[in-house]
């Protein structure tokens, strides 16, 4: 008992210092820090003095910090002394008007106060939203609308909508309520009950239009629960923590080569050009009890990286690192701790000496299970009384190899998650291919230096990095079919609202080699591999969706250039290809002083069918590298990825019963002698 006596003293005794402190100080707060609680209430305090006649018809819209200049930050940052007035922005509605105030809390008082006189409305507040709703739910109409569909009005919940503009002359600032029913489910915001339209006056707090077009049917409360205490087996796939993991092992079997985690299985190889192989990843159906296959085999078929000095000794530095030197040659061991976390797991590779003796490459993969700190899923009903919250937290499993090609690094991840999603994560680091020069500043540079000064006497040369992607996916079998879904704007003509346009989408399954090469562009285009044979119950094919990286370098070399001829595998971002052992490389099988005549492209020119067969997925990531300081004297770590996603593969969400690591409290994590 004393010693919680003892504690809530100490408690309050740093409360009043606390307060003391935000109140009367400021010296250790940095000029962008965001108000504090103390602060906010000093504000409304402010405001509403500013208001007094009218107080309780303010509402705020929105408070915060009102940035002090630029330069004022660094003055402080320079001088700890020169604290700049501490301010906040206020947006208020008041009489219909919108506020947008200046608090200077430094003076306690408002520095400026200017009536809104443009288009738009402020940030809406929770009560007023809230009050919309509860006016919703005691209306006259509504309960009749209710009744007529033989809903229980306690079963229902509504929430609100903006309502965009569309053309008025004079917007008022007004709020739809669509509502929902809750019978049988927390998951209302899948049981809409539409056919009203329900318009609420926020100035008035008042519904100000109702109209009951029709009756709508309502999708059933059985399959929308994800709650993991409201839900029936199977279970699974059960996550690790990543404490487990670290004491009871890898959080993965091992048999050899192949690997078992959570819903995957798959086989992990090494092979002396292109370095690490996944084989045969299957991903367990809950539903169907049995894994499905996804991907027969991948790895990376090609890295080219031309540099763009066309000088005596510069031009041919065009080099195809796989075809040339070898992705599985180039892999260094991988450093535990450094290059892998505390729980991977190390497999050796190897390859044919010169003498054609095995040579070791050892720890030339790591794999191991990721906890990201990202999020798998979750969902708050925020309207929902009870607030009803389920989260899962994402854990993956990353195969992981470097291949140090000389002067660069390249960190090559291939990342499964139970989702089905699959990331390839491509990162770059190690030190640039640098030119020699008499130069020791940009000023004295009157030619193109074809690249940055990044030191004294030190041009990095600009290139490039493509790297191609082997991806023979198999989804549910080996005959599948790529399918373009462009998403098009189309002109409202079909309904009588003021809408004008919306998107939809244009499938176009091709047909041969050509239809499947494509240039990503901001053209907005789903790429997808189905399997034409197989539907979900529902009746989508079941596919595979690439995402790409977030951006996509095309090459920028002539199209007669010679690197680019022999680099050909580059002209577009994506191909498809029918199946065929022999072709696995991009850029052909002898990639030395090749001439760019047995490569994807010469491949793909027979335009061969490619619908519903075994096919082959190419995929070109490119970087372009405009070379900086940073990147001397070695280069932190540059990353793109791109991503393969279930797209109507499985029935639902495939991670919906996922049994979520159990919590641990960290042991005491002094380190062992
Ligand atoms: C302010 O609120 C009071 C009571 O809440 C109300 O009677 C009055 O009409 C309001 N004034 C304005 C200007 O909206
Ligand atoms: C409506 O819901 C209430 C509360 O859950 C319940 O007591 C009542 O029996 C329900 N009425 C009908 C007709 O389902
Ligand atoms: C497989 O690919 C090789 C190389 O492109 C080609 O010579 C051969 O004709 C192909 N086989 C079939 C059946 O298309
Ligand atoms: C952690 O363990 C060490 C050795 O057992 C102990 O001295 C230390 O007080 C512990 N630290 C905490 C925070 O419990
Ligand atoms: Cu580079």
């Amino acid at each position: 008992m004393a010693s919680t006596v003892k504690l809530l003293f100490c408690f309050l005794l740093m409360i009043s210092f606390l307060s003391l402190f935000l109140l009367s100080s400021s010296a250790k707060q940095h000029p962008l820090d965001p108000l504090t609680p103390a602060e906010f209430k000093l504000v409304k305090t402010i405001v509403e003095r500013a208001y007094r006649l009218v107080p309780h018809n303010i509402t705020f819209q929105y408070v915060g910090l009102d940035e002090p200049e630029k330069q004022a930050v660094f003055l402080w940052q320079s001088n700890p002394a020169r604290i700049p007035h501490r301010r906040a922005r206020v947006v208020t509605r008041l009489n219909k008007q919108t506020h947008d105030i200046i608090v200077d809390i430094s003076t306690r008082s408002v520095f400026s106060d200017k009536i809104y006189q443009g288009n738009g409305f402020p940030l809406l507040t929770l009560d007023e939203q809230e009050a919309a709703t509860e006016l919703v739910l005691g209306y006259g109409p509504f309960k009749a609308s209710m009744k007529k569909r033989g809903l229980n009005i306690s079963d229902v919940v509504c929430s609100t909508s903006t309502v965009g503009w569309f053309g008025e002359k004079k917007s008022k600032r007004v709020l739809k309520i669509p509502c929902f029913y809750t019978e049988g489910t927390v998951n209302m915001y899948l049981r809409p009950i539409e056919g009203i339209t329900i318009v609420v006056d926020l100035d008035e707090i008042k519904i100000s239009e109702y109209h009951d077009r029709e009756i709508a049917p309502i999708p059933k409360p059985e399959p929308t629960e994800y709650r993991l205490s409201h839900m029936k087996p199977p279970f699974g796939p059960r996550m690790n923590n990543a404490a487990t993991v670290t004491a009871n092992g890898p959080g993965f079997t091992l048999d050899g080569h192949t690997v078992k985690w959570a819903n995957w299985n798959l086989h992990v190889g090494f092979d002396a050009r292109v370095g690490s192989v996944i084989s045969m990843a299957s991903i367990y159906d809950l539903e169907k009890h049995k894994y499905r296959r996804v991907m027969y085999r991948g790895y990376i078929s090609e890295l080219f990286v031309p540099y763009m000095d066309p000088s005596e000794g510069w031009y041919y530095s065009t080099y195809f690192d796989n075809g040339e030197f070898g992705f599985g040659l180039s892999a260094v061991p991988l450093e535990p701790l450094n290059d892998c976390p505390a729980n991977a797991v190390f497999m050796d590779g190897y390859y044919a000496g010169q003498d054609g003796s095995p040579v070791q490459s050892p720890n030339a993969i790591c794999i191991f299970e990721r906890h990201s700190g990202d999020i798998m899923w979750r969902h708050t009903e925020a309207e929902m009384p009870g607030h009803v919250r389920e989260v899962r937290p994402e854990v993956s499993l990353v195969v992981r190899m470097v291949a140090t090609v000389g002067n660069y690094d390249y960190v090559l991840d291939w990342e499964f998650k139970p989702s089905g999603s699959i990331k390839m994560g491509v990162g770059l680091t190690g030190v640039l291919e640098v030119k020699p020069v008499t130069y020791t500043n940009v000023d004295q540079i009157k030619e193109d230096a074809h690249g940055t000064l990044v030191a004294e006497n030190t041009i990095g040369v600009f290139h490039d990095h493509f790297l191609n992607y082997y991806l023979d996916l198999d989804i549910d079998g080996d005959a599948n079919s790529f399918v373009k879904t462009n998403l098009v704007t189309k002109r409202n003509t079909e309904a009588k609202t003021p809408r004008k346009s919306y998107w939809t989408v244009e499938r176009e399954t091709a047909k041969t080699e050509f239809d499947a090469r494509i240039v990503l562009d901001s053209k907005p285009v789903e790429l997808s591999l189905v399997n034409p044979n197989k539907k979900t119950k529902l009746g989508n094919h079941v596919g595979y969706r690439l995402v790409p990286a977030g951006f996509a370098a095309n090459p920028l070399l002539t199209a007669d250039d010679y690197p680019q001829i022999r680099a050909a595998f580059t002209n577009y971002n994506v191909w498809v290809t029918p199946y065929n052992k022999s072709e696995k490389w991009a850029a052909g099988d002898h990639v030395d002083q090749s001439r760019g005549d047995d490569d994807l492209l010469t491949w793909t020119n027979r335009n061969r069918a490619i619908e519903n067969k075994d096919i082959v997925l190419w995929y070109t990531i490119g970087f372009h590298h405009v070379t900086c300081q940073e990147d001397f004297p070695v280069m932190p770590t540059v990353s793109a990825g791109f991503e393969l996603r279930p797209t109507n593969f499985f029935e639902y969400n495939p991670v919906l019963k996922v049994i979520p690591p159990k919590h641990v409290t960290w042991p005491n994590c002094t380190a062992k002698p």
